[in-house]
């Protein structure tokens, strides 16, 4: 006997060959007129599987990373068995001010189950200096007709969103410009974080960080 595979996940089912009347000359099995012989058949379980392609943590291969320069991340997810009734699975992020989704859900059907489908983070920027921020994506759990799938696998993805700002005093407007050419006091300013077009002519630069 042979297995065959059907890549749905209907469990390990007991099933019977029945045999024809035996026919022997045998004294010893001459009694024996039909043979039942029973087997089971095991098949791939359902599941989710999720696999991080993009943006692969260096130092935590379990993890990806974004940054708030618009670096992008990718993982795939693909069913492991074929299911009855489609299967729709949802994603979010924990915290959309460091990291989005490209797409809220993806949709396997009972032909594309088996074939991975990409799903993009992006980075989200920010002015403030906030360190690297620590964010999640939930996967699932999924949603189906399909009571193998329903309700079930739920993962998680970390990620890590790198920050891209650094301490220094910027003007962004003539607004504080104005302000700025009121004070008497000496600015201990770096000149390089100050636009040239947006220096005032009574503005003091001063590099004497830790002398004033
Ligand atoms: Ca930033
Ligand atoms: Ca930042
Ligand atoms: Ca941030």
């Amino acid at each position: 006997m042979k297995g065959l595979n059907d890549d749905v996940a209907d469990g390990s089912p007991l099933f019977y060959v029945t045999t024809s009347v035996a026919i022997t000359m045998d004294p010893a099995t001459r009694s024996i007129r039909r043979t039942c012989v029973s087997a089971t058949r095991t098949t791939t379980a359902a599941g989710v599987n999720v696999v991080l392609v993009k943006g692969i943590d260096g130092n935590a291969p379990n993890k990806l990373v974004t940054d708030e320069n618009g670096a992008t991340a990718t993982f795939t997810v693909a069913l492991t068995s074929q299911p009855r009734d489609d299967v729709t699975i949802t994603l979010s992020s924990s915290d959309t001010t460091e990291g989005t989704l490209w797409t809220s859900s993806l949709t396997f059907t009972s032909v594309n189950f088996a074939a991975p489908q990409t799903v993009t983070i992006a980075g989200v920027d920010d002015k403030t200096v906030d360190g690297n921020q620590p964010y999640t994506i939930t996967v699932g759990p999924a949603k189906s007709k399909d009571l193998n799938f329903d309700g079930k696998f739920s993962s998680l993805v970390q990620v890590t969103n790198r920050d891209d700002d650094t301490a220094g005093v910027i003007v962004h407007s003539d607004h504080w410009a104005y302000h700025l050419r009121g004070w008497k006091h000496r600015l201990f300013l770096d000149p390089l974080a100050v636009p040239a077009d947006r220096r005032c002519d009574d503005w003091r630069y001063e590099q004497q960080f830790g002398r004033g």
